[in-house]
């Protein structure tokens, strides 16, 4: 490859704060990468604001046809209903088909050589679950009546789980935990829990997740055992609400959502994103932490195989976290975004 294009969707809020951070970390990893081309793309709210639309086809096309992977930052959806709106994530989650959310929590030790108590990934289901937003509204005799289609399918649940077993077998403890509530909902996470555990009798895994260590847990005592605990969880596999629940949860232990990346993945593309939102309470003040978005952006990488560069984009991160001495506000520090990335650009 010459170069790798990258579309670039900031989105709304902090989003447009921290993803030119990520930006910038990629550009300076020189030839340990191709030359990154940035192709800046829009969606979000602001977008649907402007222009009717929150998620382009132009953007969806350009995704398509040109790059070879993108960086999505955050949106702003509003918690109520507005016609003709959408969430553009959820969108195009959809429409690339990207099927895994990859969510690694991990501490850093202050001192070198401690061990840290954290260290999981959270792989959870990115197409269906409650979020294919199937929501009706009628009138009964309770007065108003909502309900919600919560869809799971033996084929979503059967690749999100050979991608964790993937995952969980390249690690060194290879340990897989299932999160379902299945003992309340025996059909739909009946089903989640039965396709995942049946992934490593598959005649084409051929004995490769032999080794893998399978635990189950309800979702929420898995909550209560993730904070008490958290160093029983290696890799957690869950149903999209679950999984999102969860990571957020995870992040509290390690500091902030400020710290915690992603990537969507699916077989043939890959959008790194930070776990966060659009912060609205921080927006415009440019203390957002970009090291969700920095680390998102080596997650991106190492899935495309370039592991040199997101190996020093992670070291370089470690290393400010360790420093401890340039952080933003969610840190307990008094550093700017700029800052920070600053910091983390002299280690590179
Ligand atoms: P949020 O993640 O935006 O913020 C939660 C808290 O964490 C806030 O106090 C915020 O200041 C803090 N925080 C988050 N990221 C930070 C960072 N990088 N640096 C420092 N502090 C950080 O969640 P929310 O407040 O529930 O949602 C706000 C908006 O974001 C909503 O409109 C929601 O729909 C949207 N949202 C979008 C995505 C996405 O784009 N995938 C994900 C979650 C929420
Ligand atoms: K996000
Ligand atoms: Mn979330």
């Amino acid at each position: 490859r010459r170069s790798l294009k990258i579309g670039v969707i900031p989105a709304d809020g902090i989003g447009k704060e921290v993803i030119p951070a990520a930006t910038r970390a990629i550009e300076a990893l020189g030839s340990d990468i191709p030359k990154p081309e940035f192709i800046d793309l829009v969606a979000g709210w602001e977008t649907f604001t402007r222009t009717g639309v929150a998620l382009p086809k132009e953007t969806v096309e350009i995704l398509r046809s040109e790059c070879d992977c993108a960086l999505f930052g955050s949106v702003s959806s509003p918690s109520r209903k507005v016609v003709g709106y959408s969430s553009p994530i959820v969108a195009l989650r959809k429409e690339l088909d990207l099927y895994a959310n990859i969510r690694p929590v991990k501490s850093v030790a202050r001192e070198p050589g401690h061990e840290s108590p954290v260290d999981l990934i959270v792989v959870r289901e990115n197409t269906e679950c409650l979020y294919v937003k199937q929501e009706i509204l009628t009138t009964g005799d309770n007065g108003k009546e909502a309900r919600a289609t919560r869809l799971i399918t033996e084929r979503a649940s059967g690749r999100i789980g050979q991608m964790a077993f993937e995952l969980a077998s390249a690690r060194p403890r290879k340990h897989l935990t299932i999160i379902h509530k299945s003992n309340v909902l025996s059909v739909t996470d009946g089903l989640f829990r039965e396709t995942v555990r049946a992934v490593p009798k598959l005649p084409k895994t051929n004995g490769k997740y032999d080794d893998v260590t399978i635990a189950e847990q309800l979702v929420d005592s898995a909550v209560y055992r993730l904070f008490r605990e958290p160093e029983i969880f290696d890799v957690m596999v869950a149903p999209n609400l679950y999984g999102d629940i969860i990571s957020d949860a995870a992040a509290a232990l390690v500091g902030s959502l400020g710290l915690i990346p992603s990537i969507n993945a699916g077989d043939n593309f890959v959008m790194g994103e930070p776990v966060h939102g659009s912060a609205p309470d921080i927006e415009g003040k440019g203390i957002a932490n970009p090291l969700a978005s920095i680390r998102s952006a080596a997650l991106m990488l190492r899935h495309l195989g370039y592991d040199t560069g997101a190996d020093k984009l992670d070291t370089a991160v470690d290393a400010v976290l360790r420093d401890g001495k340039v952080l933003t506000p969610d840190l307990k520090g008094n550093s700017t975004t700029e800052e920070v990335l600053q910091a983390v650009l002299k280690r590179l």
